[in-house]
C-alpha cells in the first residue's frame, strides 16, 4: 500500500532532540494555567512527563482560519467537512465547519453541566464523551438530531474509530476499545515510552486519531502527538510542534494547547489545531 503523503520522508530524517520536555512543558503549563475555568488538571498527581529523546519534525502544507473562541476538543474530517467538538462548561458544543474558510455550517450545543470533550464518527453518527459527567452522547451525523445516550464510569477526554472500535483516552496512559454497536469495553493498551534505560508510562493522552493503523494522540500540556501502536501501546515516534504552538500564539496571544488531529483519508491530509487556536493547519510529519 502507499506510504501516506504525510509519512514520506526518510526515517534518516527524524531529529534527534533531547531538548524540548521540561522547558517547553513549564512555560506551557504557566501560560496556560492561568484560567482555571478552563483548564483542566492532570488525571491524577503523578508527574511523570514525557522525557521525549527522539522526535521528528513536520512541514507545514497549509493553514485555515479557525474560530478562535472554540476550545477545541474533538477534532474529525468527514466527507468534505471539519468537525469539531469544543468544550467548558456553558461553551460546549459540536459543530460542522468549512475547512476552507473556517465558517461555522452548523452547531449544536452541549448544555450546561456538562463539559464537552472528544468527538468521533461512525457509520452515519457523531458521538460526544463529556470530560466528567460519565455520560456520552450520540447524534445523527448530518443533522446533530439526538439519537441517545451512554455511560461510562471514567472522565472522557479524546474518542477515535480504528473502522471496527472505538478508542478512547481518559487522560491516563490507557486507551480503551469500546465495540462499535454496544459502547462496552473490549480491550485496553496501557501507552507507555521506551527510554536508553527505561520505560515510562506516557500519562494525559487527549484528543486522538487513528491513522493507517497508528493512534495519534495529543499530549496534554505539551507541544507533541504520540503516534502509538495499538496493539502494544508503545509511543513509536513523537512529533514534535513546538514551532506552530509559537506561530500560532504569534498570532493570537489567547492561543492555548495543542488539541485536535484530524486526517483525511481520501485525499491524505493531516490536520491539526488547539485550544483557542487561530488557524486549523495542515502538516506533513517528517518520519
Ligand atoms: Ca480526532
Amino acid at each position: 500500500m502507499r506510504k501516506p503523503k504525510h509519512m514520506r520522508t526518510s526515517l534518516a530524517k527524524a531529529t534527534a532532540l533531547a531538548t524540548l520536555t521540561f522547558a517547553s512543558l513549564l512555560a506551557c503549563s504557566s501560560s496556560c494555567s492561568d484560567r482555571s475555568k478552563s483548564t483542566k488538571p492532570p488525571a491524577d498527581n503523578d508527574t511523570t512527563g514525557v522525557d521525549t529523546t527522539v522526535t521528528v519534525g513536520f512541514i507545514l502544507i497549509n493553514a485555515f482560519p479557525h474560530d478562535s473562541t472554540a476550545y477545541t476538543q474533538g477534532l474529525v474530517f468527514h466527507g468534505d467537512t471539519l468537525y469539531e467538538g469544543t468544550g467548558n462548561v456553558g461553551y460546549s458544543s459540536i459543530r460542522k465547519v468549512d475547512l476552507e474558510t473556517g465558517t461555522v455550517l452548523q452547531i449544536r450545543p452541549l448544555p450546561s453541566p456538562h463539559f464537552g470533550e472528544g468527538i468521533a464518527i461512525w457509520e452515519d453518527k457523531l458521538y460526544e464523551l463529556t470530560w466528567r459527567s460519565h455520560v456520552g452522547f450520540i447524534y445523527d451525523r448530518a443533522s446533530f438530531d439526538s439519537l441517545g445516550l451512554f455511560h461510562y464510569p471514567h472522565e472522557g477526554w479524546g474518542i477515535t474509530h480504528d473502522g471496527s472500535r472505538f478508542i478512547v483516552s481518559d487522560g491516563t496512559p490507557r486507551l480503551r476499545f469500546w465495540d462499535s454497536a454496544s459502547l462496552a469495553p473490549v480491550d485496553s493498551v496501557d501507552v507507555y515510552q521506551v527510554l536508553p534505560d527505561t520505560t515510562l508510562p506516557v500519562r494525559n493522552l487527549n484528543e486522538l486519531e487513528y491513522i493507517n493503523g497508528k493512534v495519534y494522540a495529543n499530549v496534554w500540556q505539551s507541544d507533541l502527538i504520540a503516534v502509538i501502536s495499538p496493539e502494544t501501546g508503545m509511543v513509536e515516534a513523537w512529533i514534535k510542534l513546538t514551532e506552530l504552538v509559537a506561530r500560532e500564539k504569534a498570532k493570537y496571544w489567547w492561543t492555548d494547547v495543542l488539541n485536535g488531529i484530524a486526517y483525511d483519508q481520501v485525499n491524505d491530509r493531516l490536520f491539526v489545531t488547539g485550544k483557542y487556536w487561530p488557524e486549523v493547519v495542515e502538516i506533513e510529519v517528517q518520519f
